[in-house]
């Protein structure tokens, strides 16, 4: 159906993800490139792939590639971002989009000046029951109040180690960056208000870390043991809380951690308006609780039949028959080949996009800075350069 071939950046925890889900809707991924020559070519072989990339340049100038998936850590996404589109090639890039706002400002514009697509992977927002809540945000009454968290347990352990603990890999902001983002990216979606301030307090539980020799997988430490370590300073925040203001003057609470012990994945969030509210369960995806004052509350499961038409195009089985984290990737990515067959590139995107991963950035930059200063810092997108160093 989609009439376009794919190269993919990453051969970690993301590159599996992004080919199975491509190839889930017919896409064609003709190429990897992992960190190493000996890396694509295994991965390339582990997953049917027809060519293994030694270069990013190889990508670049292969005719067959009409999009690039870059799912490396995120100190090269600036770079190979802006050089596949330059080279017209349509770019899907992992979250978060840059390593600062002036990168991503750039990008922002870069990708307003030709004619193709760029998106950024919220995949969370691809759960129909995500759909469905901004589909029923406005019959909530004005928003008010919404909080929630983002916890795993995957770092529970000093001993706990992936290139995403290191502000040379991913960023001085890590655990609200890597999963904090997604979870303000899906409430300002769904409420369709900005966060426009937030004040932060930030923890690094283990400031040392114990790193095995050679490179670790994310999620992988309970199936993998290191006999060798090396001991790392840590600089970036395990846990942290924000409290926040969206642009409508409602209030809200945000907890992330990656040192919750049993919390494997889990996203929650409660949005209340002068009406209803509306309440998610990452653990239960296919769920989504309505709350009413004057009559019994509602449990939606998610069924094409029941909901929203704009949650249907990206509902693939009926009532009864669950969807998941993997199909969140599926759908995020119909909405972006969709657009890319459309080809109108003036058309509003229903995939998330650059101008909104870069706010996502303004948010990352306002809430470290918040946590340093000890004070309120506002967010405006438009004076982008007053946020960055
Ligand atoms: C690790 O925390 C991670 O893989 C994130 O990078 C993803 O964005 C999230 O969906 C799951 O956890």
């Amino acid at each position: 159906m989609y009439d376009i071939g794919v190269a993919i950046t990453g051969t970690g925890f993301m590159g599996p993800a992004h080919t199975e889900a491509l190839r889930r809707l017919g896409i064609r991924v003709v190429g990897i490139l992992g960190s190493s020559p000996e890396k694509s070519k295994r991965f390339a072989e582990t997953h049917g792939i027809p060519k293994a990339y030694s270069t990013f340049d190889e990508i670049l100038n292969d005719d067959e590639v009409g999009a690039v998936h870059i799912t490396t850590p995120n100190r090269w996404h600036f770079d190979t971002t802006q050089a596949a589109l330059l080279a017209g090639k349509h770019v899907m890039c992992e979250k978060p989009l840059t390593m600062n706002s002036r990168e991503s400002a750039e990008l922002v514009k870069l990708a307003k000046s030709v004619q193709l697509a760029a998106g950024v992977n919220y995949n969370y927002r691809f759960y129909p029951t995500s759909i469905e809540a901004r589909a029923r945000a406005p019959m909530l009454g004005e928003v008010v109040s919404v909080f929630g968290n983002y916890v795993q347990d995957w770092l529970l352990y000093p001993t706990d180690y992936n290139w995403r603990v290191l502000a040379s890999e991913g960023g001085r902001l890590r655990a609200l960056a890597d999963i904090g983002t997604h979870w303000m990216d899906l409430v300002q979606t769904i409420t369709g208000q900005r966060i426009r301030a937030v004040f932060a307090d930030l923890r690094t539980i283990f400031p040392v870390r114990h790193r095995p020799k050679g490179e670790v997988e994310t999620f992988s430490a309970k199936r993998v043991q290191h006999a060798n370590t090396e001991a790392i300073d840590i600089e970036t925040e395990d846990q942290g809380a924000v409290l926040i203001r969206f642009e409508n003057g409602a209030q809200g609470v945000l907890w992330v951690s990656q040192l919750t012990a049993g919390r494997k994945n889990n996203l929650r969030y409660e949005i209340a308006g002068k009406q209803d509210s509306i309440w998610f369960d990452g653990e239960r995806p296919n769920e989504l609780w309505l709350g009413h004052r004057n009559k019994p509350n509602e449990q939606l499961f998610k069924d094409p039949g029941l909901m929203d038409p704009r949650a249907q195009r990206y509902i693939d089985y009926p009532g009864g028959h669950n969807e998941g984290y993997p199909d969140s990737f599926k759908m995020c990515f119909r909405s972006f080949y969709d657009y890319i067959a459309a080809g109108d590139y003036s058309a509003t995107p229903f995939f998330p996009t650059f101008a909104e991963g870069h706010h996502e950035i303004l948010l990352c930059e306002a809430i470290l800075r918040s946590h340093d200063e000890k004070r309120w810092v506002t967010v405006d997108d438009q004076s982008f350069d007053g946020m960055t160093e």
